[in-house]
């Protein structure tokens, strides 16, 4: 029996093809990293806020006006008895309680110095959360949660949704986002171009961190850490839900760095 249950959201089956969201795909890296024991429990959308109550977990999000947003990844480790409902509080969770555990360290020292300046407009408000003692990756996992949540428009409508729940999925994102239909999610050729170059100008920047070190794929060059696990998290989103050829235009944009980190995390990316 795993000691820890880690929940993640379920989309369309069968969920090791769909299994798409970043944050829940932080702590999947991070755990397969520590290697210690866990499994799996598959949460629907429509089911999260209900899950995430049930579990004594106070919404960690708000939506702009105010309201909360219920999220995953929440684990609940039994061998201490603590339940954990936040990717980034998990990660730090996971290095306390297991230091030495797996791969070692998911926070040795480095300096991430990268900063996202928005033009676009982020549609729900980031996470306020404390930076666990590691304020260097505490920054880092919020400018790059903004600079990929600014370009998310991209990937929006290729999300797999279950089609059990599809409808009802469809509604609640159309109410949280106060547009008319669906519709108004599916970009235009024109505005997905553009969107699209914004993408890969961000990425442009971030790329040159991962440079700075070039016997690569890691942002340390051999060893994984926490940092490269956000930013491969959020490629993940972008494998399952971008057309093929825009994926492998992700992949191949500032000379491959982000495919080669994306191949390089397979190792850390199983679905238990
Ligand atoms: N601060 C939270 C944010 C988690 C979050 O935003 N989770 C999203 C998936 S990536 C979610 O649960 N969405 C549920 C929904 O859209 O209803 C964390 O880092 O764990």
């Amino acid at each position: 029996m795993a000691s820890i249950v880690f929940y993640d959201i379920a989309h369309k089956p069968p969920v090791s093809e769909s299994c798409c969201s970043p944050n829940p795909w932080k702590t999947r890296l991070a755990l397969n990293f520590k290697g210690v024991q866990y499994s799996t429990s598959w949460v629907g959308m429509p089911d999260i806020s209900k899950v995430r109550q049930g579990l004594g977990q106070p919404a960690s999000r708000k939506f702009a006006n105010g309201s909360d947003f219920y999220t995953l990844p929440v684990i609940q480790d039994t061998a201490t008895n603590v339940t954990v409902g936040d990717s980034f509080d998990i990660a730090v969770y996971l290095q306390r309680t297991y230091p030495d555990s797996g791969g070692g360290d998911l926070f040795p020292a480095q300096t991430l110095d990268y900063t996202f300046v928005s033009s676009y407009e982020i549609p729900i408000p980031l996470s306020k959360r404390d930076d666990g003692g590691f304020p260097e990756y505490a920054r880092f996992n919020t400018n790059i949660d903004a600079a990929f949540s600014a370009h998310v428009q991209l990937m929006v409508e290729g999300i797999p949704l279950d089609p059990a729940t599809i409808d009802q999925t469809k509604a609640e994102f159309v109410r949280r986002a106060g547009v008319s239909s669906w519709d108004d999610f599916i970009l235009t050729r024109e505005a997905r171009e553009k969107l699209m170059e914004s993408f890969q100008s961000t990425l442009g920047d971030l790329a040159k961190l991962f440079l700075q070190n070039s016997d690569g794929p890691f942002l340390l060059g051999q060893k994984a850490s926490y940092a490269d696990f956000i930013v491969g998290a959020w490629l993940r989103m972008a494998q399952v839900t971008l057309p093929k050829q825009e994926w492998e235009e992700v992949r191949c944009w500032h000379g491959s760095v982000f495919g080669q980190l994306h191949d390089a995390l397979d190792v850390y990316a199983g679905i238990k």
